[in-house]
């Protein structure tokens, strides 16, 4: 297993990060039930149990304490903002970003989901994404690997 790792996705179960982990990485496997960290591609995806567990917040803050940028994914249509109080405190001066995910849906409130994240003091950079669109997720793709050369250089 490969342990390197700069991104970490992170986010309640059903946000859509283990779908973007494969869209990001290219694996094709099909997307089961997250149970355990999965690193490839100096990313790692985690189970969003982690999130709705207190006694699991450990492991969540250990896998982000290794981690070089932190990636909150979100659905647009989750009403409530998951990331546990403290976390982005605890890793502060990392790099930081949200993905809303799932903005094909009929119900989706992109705009609403922002403004969510922005009311609970999320300052970074916002990606809208979905799966049905490319251009989305290659965008989001691309401001990864911009960051992966600017910590480079
Ligand atoms: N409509 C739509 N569904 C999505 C999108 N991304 C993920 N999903 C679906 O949302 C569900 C949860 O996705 P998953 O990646 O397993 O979420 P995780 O629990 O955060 O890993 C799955 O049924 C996915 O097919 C998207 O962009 N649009
Ligand atoms: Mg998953």
């Amino acid at each position: 297993m490969d342990t390197s790792h700069r991104f970490v996705l992170l986010g309640a179960v059903e946000a859509g990060k283990t779908t973007l982990f494969n869209a990001l990485t290219g694996s094709r496997e099909t997307v089961l039930k997250t149970q355990a960290m999965n690193y490839e591609g100096g990313m790692v995806d985690t189970p969003g149990e982690f999130f709705s567990h207190p006694r699991l917040y450990h492991a969540l803050i250990t896998t982000a304490a290794e981690a070089d940028t932190l990636v909150y994914v979100h659905a647009c249509n989750d009403p409530e903002f998951r990331l546990p109080p403290g976390l982005l405190e605890i890793n502060a001066g990392k790099r930081v970003v949200g993905v809303i995910t799932k903005i094909d849906l009929p119900d989706a409130d992109p705009d609403g989901a922002e403004a969510l994240l922005r009311r609970h003091g999320f300052h970074e950079r916002i990606f809208r994404v979905s799966t049905y669109m490319p251009e989305t997720l290659a965008a989001f793709r691309n401001y990864l690997y911009g960051l992966e050369e600017q910590g480079k250089s």
